[in-house]
């Protein structure tokens, strides 16, 4: 009696000790929508007639982003970028794509991101097919899972079961946001408290492998380097800084940009490291963790080794995706991603 007492009362606290654990670490499964999506066939399916059946919401969404992505390669830039900010600011509840003043997206930070028609479309796809089941912000990081697959040949799963969250402010973007003078040991910081390590830190940074920076992102380097008048970054290669200067007149155009991986710019590969290895950054940033003492061990052994960053991005991606997440009846899943129910 005595021993089904005390394990009666250690099975209790053993669920109890488990509940608390549950609470404090997301419970993000590979598969969510398996079997929870139920609907027609396809788009043309009779709505009376065809029987509903399990749609497979990840391959639905990866067909939709093939065709665009053909249309539109940048899109992988668009995605990555889509899902730092929504990660970075109040964690990953599709707060990026909320309209109104004073909503996050139209934080100076944020005037370039783009792919918000995109996910417009996905979730009027997938509405379609089963409603209020799948949610924005786990539409984000399936998007951009298929982006980054279509721009590397590198296929990683994604855990899902995010839920959509209903703040969005510009100030939490202003404050959440690393600019791109940003000094690594205070970018360090502000990802450490986003629980990501200084390797997440550094394979994050990667997603600088495609896309651009517009002239008014590292134009300080070239002509204001540290507040000082008509200094530039030293640590800029002479040709490098007359190409720069060329891209980026101190008094011309904000609307000339370069991309950001100066060796293979349209691929997701690790071809930016090697890139900022030759000191070729174009953002202070980028070429700062290559010089870091902390981050350019890190860097170089990326620059070395191709498969290696690939592989370990997803894992880092993922990471990325798990930062201050809604779960279970937390949040709500949103009818229209711009608007809260
Ligand atoms: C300290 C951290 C970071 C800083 C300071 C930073 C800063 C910037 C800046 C200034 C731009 C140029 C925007 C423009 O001129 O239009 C940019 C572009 C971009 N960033 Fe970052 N970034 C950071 C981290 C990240 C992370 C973690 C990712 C994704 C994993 C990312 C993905 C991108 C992409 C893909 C672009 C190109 C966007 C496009 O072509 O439309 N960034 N970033
Ligand atoms: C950048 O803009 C200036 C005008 O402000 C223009 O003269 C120059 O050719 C542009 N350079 C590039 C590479 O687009
Ligand atoms: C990477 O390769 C370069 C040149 O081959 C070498 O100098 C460097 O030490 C290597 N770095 C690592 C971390 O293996
Ligand atoms: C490169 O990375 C891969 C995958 O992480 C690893 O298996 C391999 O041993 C690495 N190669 C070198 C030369 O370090
Ligand atoms: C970091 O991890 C802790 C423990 O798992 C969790 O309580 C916290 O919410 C996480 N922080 C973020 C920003 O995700
Ligand atoms: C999409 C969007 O709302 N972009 C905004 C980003 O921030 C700038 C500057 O505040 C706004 O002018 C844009 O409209």
């Amino acid at each position: 009696m005595r021993r089904e007492k005390s394990s009666t009362v250690a099975l209790a606290l053993g669920l109890i000790v488990m509940t608390l654990i549950g609470q404090s670490y997301s419970q993000l499964t590979v598969g969510f929508y398996a079997g929870k999506c139920k609907g027609k066939k396809n788009a043309n399916a009779n709505a009376n007639a065809d029987a509903d059946v399990d749609v497979d919401v990840e391959q639905l969404i990866f067909d939709i982003v093939e065709s665009a992505f053909k249309k539109h390669p940048t899109l992988v830039a668009a995605m990555l970028r889509m899902l730092f900010h929504d990660c970075f600011v109040g964690g990953c509840d599709a707060s990026i794509l909320l309209e109104g003043a004073g909503s996050e997206k139209t934080a100076g930070p944020n005037e370039t991101v783009r792919g918000y028609k995109l996910i417009d479309a996905v979730k009027s796809a997938v509405e379609k097919r089963c409603r209020g089941v799948v949610s924005c912000a786990d539409i984000i990081v399936i998007v951009t899972r298929a982006t980054v697959f279509l721009a590397s040949g590198n296929w990683y799963d994604v855990k899902t079961g995010r839920r959509d969250g209903s703040i969005s402010s510009a100030d939490l973007a202003m404050l959440n946001l690393p600019p791109p003078n940003e000094p690594v040991p205070s970018a360090i910081a502000k990802f450490q408290a986003k629980n990501l390590t200084v390797q997440d830190f550094v394979l994050l940074m990667g997603g600088h492998t495609v896309g651009i920076s517009h002239c008014k992102n590292f134009r300080d380097r070239l002509y204001n380097y540290k507040g000082v008048p008509r200094m530039s970054d030293p640590n800029i290669p002479k040709d490098f800084l007359e190409f720069l200067k060329q891209t980026c007149p101190e008094f011309g155009s904000s609307s000339n940009s370069t991309v950001l991986d100066q060796l293979t710019p349209n691929v997701v590969d690790n071809g930016f490291y090697k890139a900022i290895g030759g000191r070729k950054g174009v953002l202070q940033i980028d070429q700062d963790i290559a010089l870091d003492p902390v981050t350019s061990p890190i860097v170089s052994k990326l620059a070395n080794n191709s498969t290696d960053f690939i592989h370990k991005f997803g894992v880092a991606l993922n990471n990325l995706a798990e930062v201050g997440v809604l779960i279970g009846s937390q949040g709500q899943i949103r009818k229209f991603c711009r608007f809260v129910n």
